[in-house]
């Protein structure tokens, strides 16, 4: 049976999580859990718990530890023995605490993008409400408006510069001790960049090696 592999990404908003990812798992068959679209989930179910979340998202603050971890950590004992990637989580210290009470992860990736890259990113995306699917104006347009439904798109305060800046401080501030944390681990990888098509190779190739197998060719966009 081929070893298990447990792989999470860290970056600040913008950075590209959600796109890599998505590539990450269509390339490599693992299991993709994103903190995001679960927390846009429980906000879409309007459940007690939900209607709390929507009151963290909506203002981009984090949700508190015991929420996540509440919505995170069963999910993933569901997936004992598979092979999975996260996207979002964990984001804190004591997150990365009850993960690793649950599992040891084999790799994480933190990227590193400046931050006028994720000011000009963020400033041109747009957002399908109801489902959170994401579009950039340059990088992936949508034809329209959402691809799927033709709903309109809307765009986040939260993505103006005056408040991304104060975000990416603060994403900075509760991201340090979880890299401390994993680079004593040994499993802390930074890629730093301003694309993620250029970054993708190397990941590629970094997840390649450490899941023993051929890297695959280039990334195909549908
Ligand atoms: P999310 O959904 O995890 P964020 O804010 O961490 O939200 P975000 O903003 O969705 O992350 P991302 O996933 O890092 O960004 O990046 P992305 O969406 O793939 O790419 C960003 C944009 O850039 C897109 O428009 C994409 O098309 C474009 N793009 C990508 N690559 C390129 C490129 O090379 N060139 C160009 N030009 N464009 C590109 O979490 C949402 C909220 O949930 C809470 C928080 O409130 C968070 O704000 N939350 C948590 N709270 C506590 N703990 C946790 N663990 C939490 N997880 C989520």
């Amino acid at each position: 049976m081929a070893k298990l592999f447990r792989a999470a990404i860290m970056g600040p908003p913008g950075s590209g999580k959600g796109t890599i990812c998505k590539r990450i798992a269509q390339s490599f068959d693992l299991q993709y859990l994103s903190s995001g679209h679960y927390l846009r989930e429980s906000i879409a179910a309007n459940t007690e718990a939900g209607v709390l979340v929507r009151s963290y998202v909506e203002r981009s603050m984090m949700v508190p530890d015991h929420v996540m971890t509440r919505l995170m950590l069963p999910r993933l004992e569901q997936l004992i023995g598979q092979s999975w990637l996260l996207d979002g989580f964990p984001r804190t210290l004591s997150q990365a605490r009850a993960l690793n009470s649950l599992c040891q992860l084999d790799l994480v990736i933190s990227l590193n993008i400046p931050y006028e890259t994720l000011r000009e990113r963020l400033s041109n995306r747009w957002v399908h409400a109801a489902s959170g699917r994401v579009y950039n104006m340059g990088f992936n347009p949508p034809r329209g408006k959402d691809d799927v439904t033709g709903e309109a798109l809307i765009q986040h305060d939260d993505d103006k510069p005056e408040a991304l800046l104060s975000r990416l401080r603060y994403y900075k501030d509760v991201a340090k001790p979880v890299m401390d944390l994993y680079k004593s681990q040994g499993i802390l990888h930074a890629v730093s960049g301003t694309e993620t098509d250029r970054i993708w190779p190397y990941i590629n190739s970094l997840l390649s090696a450490k899941m023993h197998i051929q890297p695959s060719g280039a990334f195909q966009t549908q």
